[in-house]
């Protein structure tokens, strides 16, 4: 059977509008890598969507003053609409709430319960009396007993990462009404039994050594070295999937438990439509077959490298576990904390108002918070856009098919006899291909983009060198053979670009009424010969736009940007 790519990418908390972090998270580093394996012909299925239970949501609705399942549909709606705004090409996108992913939920409970991996326990949980209500451990805010963050939650520190249970906060409080009287009242709730499955987890990790990203792979490990202990997956809320077990049945799951399985849940949404031609198991319970690859902020480590890992382990179906495990830092704001309701920072629709998708698509890989965190600012920004997107790509192709249509017409011209520097060129492309498709393949973007901006200056200094409005004057056809090969540059360019730009890439490669983006294997010298005399070609209009300095002011004004 052919191998199967399966890609999830973190499934967003809906609470609120999602901003350039979330992009940078997870989702466009999936939707590229998706679009490069697409174009290398592979099968791909590319998984994402919302992620609505849990108390975030709960908290959200009510300070609309609007239902819960209002609030979901509001709010899911909104970020769809950004993400087809940005392009995300995700085959399978739904939410967690659905009937399908209820269902997987239950199979994955049942299975763990079957085998012994579920336990009750009768704990103390967070219930404010001025509230009168049970509380949601990311409801509880107090002091994190191990750095001393006094806005820690109590299911994890936001500082310093470490997974939290509400009674470990010094001082805790309501964050729905802000109350201290909090008092930690009896309750019977279920529990996953992760301690008894300590070395199956640990060897399964070990194996992943130099696969998953460092970042995953060590915090992954840390976790381990600490110790796993049972974990609660049902809550005393009211939204979310109802607990199917005799006594349990007041309560709910916990978010974290069905929002991993949502991957499964929306994949069988997806196949449901088309149930001749699509089928869930082929890419759940296909490990031999299918190579996962999950793309996730750093936060979402723990989840995703040993509670769902274990949850499917524990319900001893063969499972699709993850392969790769690719884990983002942050990427932060010059202006300080992003905030909706302080106006700070760039939040998705407003970005896509200033500027089309492809400058972000181009600027956040670019600068891919890949090892470590990373800052956007409008100066980075305008300087990316300023240099990459119009000194270089831009402008490449304006005097190539400016030249071309003042000697030539619209028409491409003749490739005569090749010189040293089109083996040069031919050499360097070679070589530069290669590379660059190495790091996709090795989801190392920030370097791969690297690559990307190299093979736009091999075709500048092409021309450059060739001086080909100098050579038109003595030598007309070898004017024509470097104008040529500048046209042939420009379709490559539009193929490669293709996963990080993609409708900037579509517009180029229409110049010559073209939209194959098959990714290329050939040699460089072939690659340039797919452009024959005589094809007729469109003269464009400037691609890419500069941003002006006072533009620049305007925009770290507007989006607070330490001014
Ligand atoms: N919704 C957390 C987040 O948005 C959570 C991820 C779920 S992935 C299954 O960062
Ligand atoms: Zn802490």
């Amino acid at each position: 059977m052919r191998k199967k790519y399966l890609i999830t990418s973190a499934l967003t908390y809906i609470n609120g509008a999602p901003h350039i972090g979330h992009l940078a998270g997870a989702m466009l580093n999936a939707d590229i890598y998706a679009r490069f394996l697409r174009a290398k012909g592979e099968d791909v299925l590319f998984v994402g969507g919302t992620d609505v239970h849990g108390t975030k949501m709960e908290v959200a609705a009510a300070e609309e003053g609007i239902t819960y399942k209002e609030y979901i549909k509001k709010y899911h709606d909104l970020h769809t609409k950004i993400y087809e705004g940005f392009n995300l090409s995700f085959d399978a996108y739904g939410n967690t709430d659905s009937e399908e992913n209820k269902e997987m939920t239950y199979r994955i409970f049942e299975g763990l319960d079957k085998n012994g991996y579920i336990s009750s326990k009768t704990t103390k949980r967070p219930f404010c009396a001025d509230d009168n209500q049970f509380l949601a451990d990311s409801q509880v805010g107090g002091t994190c007993p191990y750095c001393g963050y006094e806005k820690a939650r109590g299911d994890q520190c936001e500082h310093c990462t470490k997974l939290l249970e509400p009674e470990e906060l010094k001082n805790p409080y309501s964050t729905i009404s802000g109350s201290h009287n909090i008092i930690f009242k009896e309750t019977q709730n279920l529990f996953i039994d992760l301690d008894k499955m300590q070395s199956q987890i640990d060897s399964w990790v070990e194996s992943k050594k130099g696969i998953w990203s460092d970042i995953a792979y060590t915090t992954a490990k840390k976790w381990l070295k600490e110790g796993l202990q049972p974990r609660g997956i049902t809550r005393d809320i009211k939204n979310g999937f109802p607990v199917p077990k005799a006594g349990y049945d007041d309560k709910v799951f916990y978010c974290w438990f069905d929002a991993p399985i949502g991957y499964i849940g929306i994949t069988k949404e997806w196949a449901d439509k088309d149930p001749k031609n699509r089928h869930w198991e082929d890419w759940w319970l296909n490990p031999e077959n299918v190579w996962h690859t999950e793309f996730i902020g750093k936060d979402n480590i723990p989840f995703h490298s040993i509670i769902f890992p274990a949850m499917l382990f524990g319900s001893k179906e063969p499972w699709t576990q993850v392969s790769f495990l690719k884990a983002t830092s942050w990427l932060n704001f010059a202006g300080g904390k992003i905030s909706k309701s302080e106006h700070r920072g760039v939040f998705l629709d407003d970005a896509l108002t200033e500027f089309p998708a492809d400058y972000w698509r181009y600027w956040i890989p670019a600068n891919s918070p890949e090892s470590d965190d990373s800052v956007f600012s409008f100066e980075s920004f305008t300087a990316t856009v300023n240099k990459d997107l119009n000194d270089v790509l831009g402008n490449f192709i304006n005097r190539v098919t400016k030249m071309t249509v003042k000697d030539f017409g619209t028409t491409v011209p003749a490739l005569g006899e090749l010189t040293e520097n089109e083996k040069e060129l031919y050499d360097e492309l070679d070589r530069l291909i290669k590379q660059y498709t190495n790091h996709m393949e090795a989801i190392e973007f920030r370097k791969a983009l690297a690559d990307l901006r190299e093979i736009w200056v091999s075709g500048n200094n092409y021309i450059a060198k060739t001086e080909p409005w100098k050579a038109v004057k003595v030598d007309k056809a070898r004017a024509a053979t470097i104008l040529n090969t500048g046209l042939n540059l420009i379709h490559l360019f539009g193929v490669l670009s293709a996963p990080v730009m993609p409708a900037k890439a579509a517009e180029m490669l229409s110049l010559f009424g073209k939209q194959d983006f098959a990714w290329p294997t050939d040699k460089a010298e072939d690659l340039l010969k797919t452009l024959k005399e005589g094809d007729s070609f469109t003269a464009p209009e400037p691609l890419f736009q500069k941003i002006t300095p006072e533009r620049k002011e305007e925009l770290k004004i507007k989006y607070k940007e330490g001014v």
